[in-house]
């Protein structure tokens, strides 16, 4: 109840805030871990030690089995709560927990939770029995799964689902009094600005607070925003009577003179200080993120930010990195953030699921305007159950990731028929879409309800007409397209066409790209690439043309690449098995192309970026019989508008920039080769350097200037293959021509359900990590010759069977609706023979070559008489088959 008159205090300079009433910190050392399930007074249990973020499917997620860990494991620990607090009420805050978590506190249940990824606390106070002085020892246990189940969203997604406790547990000790702990892990004080204009802002402020006193008290609730340089700047307090045991609601609106707004480019932050304030004293101290900005999307006109039209470009990020799983501390999500930034990035699509809150704070600090979703991904199920779980952790994000000024949009699914679980044209059909249809609307009015001022997105795939059939357009504020046009499908050319289909089919719901990506993997280079050959190339042309057609069409409110980096997806296979490879960074945040290009067109620092300068060692074949260098593109990317390239100390030339590119043809020579490139940016020079060692095939195998030393090729491959941990290159096979090297007859494999691959095939080739290699394939192949002097030499065969009729699910990723995989297996048997000798009388592939495994034979070999080697292939049943072969001189 209100008690005291509200006084508004305008003031000046008082730095700093008055010391807090609130004790939080981690517990992540010294847990104990057990992989499996296990009864709460279990004693035979042996326990691993491990630190959180932990998750138990670091390892099996990158190995060859299919699937992984998706089952119970338990987490132990003891805490020891200081006499202290013993008038303190004491909780325990877990950041996340995949997916499903019981927690045990001396044994007893204290909470379950589900959902992988929001926050939720426990209040452990009535489980502690307070010593005199010293601690006293509380016992934790915990038991998480990572099961699939029905009623949890998600369903089915292109990203692993890993198990573990794996964001950070705190320790949290408040005062009776204090703000309320009890509404899906809250803050407890929720701001919105309703109006904000240059001249001034209109800041709502709702929240609760809590008592546990048995007594009525007067507790005063004081609210007091400080500027970014920490001048306060407004202050608010007022009274509430609060009868003991029971939790107060309290609001109040303030008016702010003259905002400093917030932008990428300015992100003035303020901060928000919220106090509770019990006979004088200070019991309960809060802080949030405030900051003032409007912002409008438009079906016609775009995007516009504080009133001024902006383009709106930016990135999706998975939470995970290179062996560590989902279980990343905070510097490495914070590292993202400044990723994004540096590349001139100024969106951020924290996609598929809320992320660990280091993210978003990033984001208000640095300036970074983000969506944020909850994991219904591909399928719901039509369970009360699901639906209930989907209104639940829709809640608990809202109430988690409210005070963030950098979040515009909440969203609510993505591609959520590209999964469906009934088929078109059955009875069950039109019951789902409206199902579907149901879910949506529900969840939809949550958010507006809640929160009027930001706006609401559904997010969709391919040609979209499903959603339109479901009545789903219509229903959130904005409408998201994961468009992949040039990727699984069509042509990357045709992409403007797509994008004017979208925005027809959303009439005024205003579009944005949420998603569109290509994969790169920076061990493959293809001076003329093809769709789904993984090269950067490729990966490049496609971002070139997306952000043209974005340029040319208002529209479009905005540009999401997907991904910022690589990220684990279990079920993937391809050339980076168990990992989606659309990242403009690698999984260990390496700069590919991409990241380059961006940062050419949308950074704000002046930039100069050689294109694969990682690419460091190459081998390439001579085009002429005696010529000194071989010539490659060197892509140079830049926001300058002309570029020079000196290679070996002499200028190339000065090139025009065009789509924030310019490419040379650079001459290079056997040895070292030095690129320098350069730019003037407002009279600053820029440079940029890369040390490429290059290896020169010449055209006769016998030439004196460059003696054979080895040959690495890809059969039925047009790509350049670089291995960076056996520093090898791999080139793709040529036909034979004298005096050099090549296959002799057969055909390049392709697979006969897809179009999407012009050659090899996408299954994962086990026991190797030469996927790319054993992928492709010449079939029908009669002899492979190396016209190389006299000498001894190391001869690696390679097969893989990619003909198989071995089941496989259906892969989650599919966008389109194309069949992969070759489900029809072939019998083979043929001999070979190196130099006229037999030295695998049969090879079958129903006996040593075990289809979809890697196979390899290694063995010496002699070249004598000037004859070179000859590897020849017999069929004895079914056709020959080649997929690599390596040659190197010993002497
Ligand atoms: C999508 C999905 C995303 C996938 C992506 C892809 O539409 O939303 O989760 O990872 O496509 O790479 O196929
Ligand atoms: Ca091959």
């Amino acid at each position: 109840m209100r008690q005291i008159v509200t006084i508004i205090i305008l003031s000046s300079f008082c730095f700093g805030i008055q010391a807090q009433n609130r004790v939080q910190h981690t517990i992540n050392s010294n847990w104990g871990f057990y992989k499996g399930n296990a009864d709460v007074d279990d004693q035979d249990i042996s326990w691993h030690d491990v630190t959180i973020p932990h998750s138990w499917n670091v390892d099996d997620v990158m190995d060859d089995e299919p699937g992984y860990y998706r089952d119970t494991a338990c987490y132990k620990k003891d805490l020891y709560i200081p006499s202290e607090w013993k008038d303190k009420q004491v909780f325990i805050i877990f950041d996340a927990i995949g997916i499903n978590a019981d927690i045990y506190v001396n044994e007893t249940l204290a909470r379950s939770h589900t959902g992988a990824y929001t926050s939720f606390n426990v209040d452990i106070t009535d489980y502690i029995d307070f010593t005199e002085d010293g601690n006293t020892k509380v016992r934790l246990f915990i038991r998480a799964n990572n099961t699939f189940t029905d009623d949890v969203a998600p369903l089915s997604a292109d990203f692993t689902f890993f198990g573990g406790i794996y964001r950070d547990v705190h320790l949290l000790a408040l005062d009776k009094v204090h703000f309320r702990m009890d509404q899906y892990n809250s803050k407890g004080v929720f701001w919105n600005t309703p109006k904000v204009s240059e001249k001034s802002v209109k800041i709502v402020l709702n929240g609760a607070f809590s008592s546990k006193l048995a007594k009525m008290k007067e507790v005063s609730v004081e609210h007091i925003l400080y500027s970014k340089n920490g001048e306060k700047v407004l202050s608010h307090i007022e009274a509430y009577k609060n009868n003991g045991n029971e939790t107060t609601p309290f609001s109040c609106k303030i008016r702010l003179r003259k905002p400093e707004l917030w932008s990428p480019e300015n992100p003035n932050l303020y901060r928000l200080v919220s106090r509770l304030e019990v006979d004088g004293k200070i019991v309960d101290e809060i802080e949030n993120p405030i900051a003032f900005r409007w912002f409008e999307f438009d079906a016609e006109e775009g995007f516009s930010l504080n009133g001024e039209p902006y383009h709106l470009v930016g990135a999706s990020r998975h939470q995970d990195y290179e062996n560590m799983g989902n279980a990343l501390d905070d510097a490495l999500h914070l590292r993202d953030i400044e990723l994004l930034k540096e590349m001139g990035g100024n969106f951020l699509r924290i996609a598929h699921y809320p992320q660990d809150e280091t993210i978003i704070q990033a984001c208000d600090r640095m300036g970074i305007l983000c969506s944020i979703e909850i994991p219904l991904v591909n399928a719901i199920t039509q369970s009360e159950a699901f639906f209930n779980n989907a209104e639940f952790m829709l809640r608990e994000m809202m109430a988690q990731y409210y005070n963030h000024p950098s979040l515009i949009i909440w969203s609510y699914m993505n591609d959520i028929f590209l999964r469906m679980p009934v088929e078109e044209g059955t009875a069950e059909y039109a019951p789902y879409l409206n199902s579907a249809n149901q879910l949506f609307t529900r969840l939809d009015n949550i958010i507006r309800k809640n929160d009027p001022y930001r706006y609401t997105m559904m997010v969709g795939h391919g040609g979209g007409s499903v959603y339109k059939e479901a009545g789903l357009i219509d229903i959130p504020q904005l409408f998201g397209w994961n468009i992949y046009t040039g990727w699984y499908g069509g042509r990357s050319s045709r992409i403007g066409a797509t994008l004017d289909r979208r925005h027809e089919l959303c009439g005024d719901v205003p579009i944005l790209v949420t998603e569109y990506g290509a994969d790169a993997d920076i061990r493959i280079h293809n001076f003329d690439p093809d769709r789904f050959d993984k090269s950067v190339e490729y990966a490049t042309d496609y971002h070139v043309e997306y952000m043209k057609a974005f340029y040319e069409r208002k529209f479009v409110n905005g540009m999401m690449v997907w991904n910022l980096a690589d990220f684990s997806s279990e079920s993937r296979t391809e050339t980076t098995p168990h990992v989606n490879a659309k990242g403009l960074l690698t999984i260990d945040r390496e700069e590919k192309d991409g990241y380059r290009f961006y940062k050419a067109i949308i950074g704000d620092k002046p930039y100069v970026g050689i294109g694969s300068k990682e690419w460091n060692f190459r081998t390439d074949l001579a085009k002429e019989e005696n010529a000194g260098f071989v010539e490659q593109p060197v892509q140079i990317f830049s926001n300058a508008s002309e570029v020079e390239l000196t290679h070996n100390g002499a200028s190339l030339a000065k090139k025009e920039t065009i789509e924030g590119i310019a490419t040379f043809m650079v001459p290079f020579k056997q040895g070292d080769n030095q690129l320098l490139a350069k730019a003037t940016i407002n009279d600053v020079d820029i440079t940029d350097q890369a040390d490429i060692d290059f290896t020169i095939i010449p055209k006769k195998l016998k030439s004196e200037s460059l003696p054979f030393e080895e040959l690495n090729v890809s059969l039925g491959d047009k790509r350049f293959y670089t291995d960076y941990i056996r520093h090898e290159n791999w080139l793709p096979a040529q036909e034979y021509i004298s005096g050099g090297w090549g296959y002799i007859g057969g055909d390049v494999y392709k697979m006969e359900s897809t179009n999407r691959h012009s050659y090899g095939s996408d299954i994962n080739i086990l026991n190797t990590d030469l996927d790319a290699i054993y992928a492709t394939q010449i079939e029908g192949i009669e002899a492979f010759r190396f016209d190389v002097p006299d000498g001894i030499y190391t001869l690696t065969l390679h097969f893989a069977e990619l003909r198989s009729d071995i089941e496989r699910e259906e892969l989650a990723y599919n966008l389109d609706d194309e069949n992969t995989g070759n489900n029809v297996s072939v019998k083979r048997v043929f001999s070979i023979e190196v130099n006229g000798q037999v030295v695998i009388p049969h090879l079958s592939n129903k006996e040593q070559l075990i289809p979809e495994h890697a196979t390899s034979f290694k063995m010496k070999s002699e070249a004598k008489n000037g004859n070179g080697l000859i590897v020849t292939f017999t069929p004895l049943e079914g056709k020959t088959i080649l997929n690599g072969i390596q040659l190197e001189r010993i002497r």
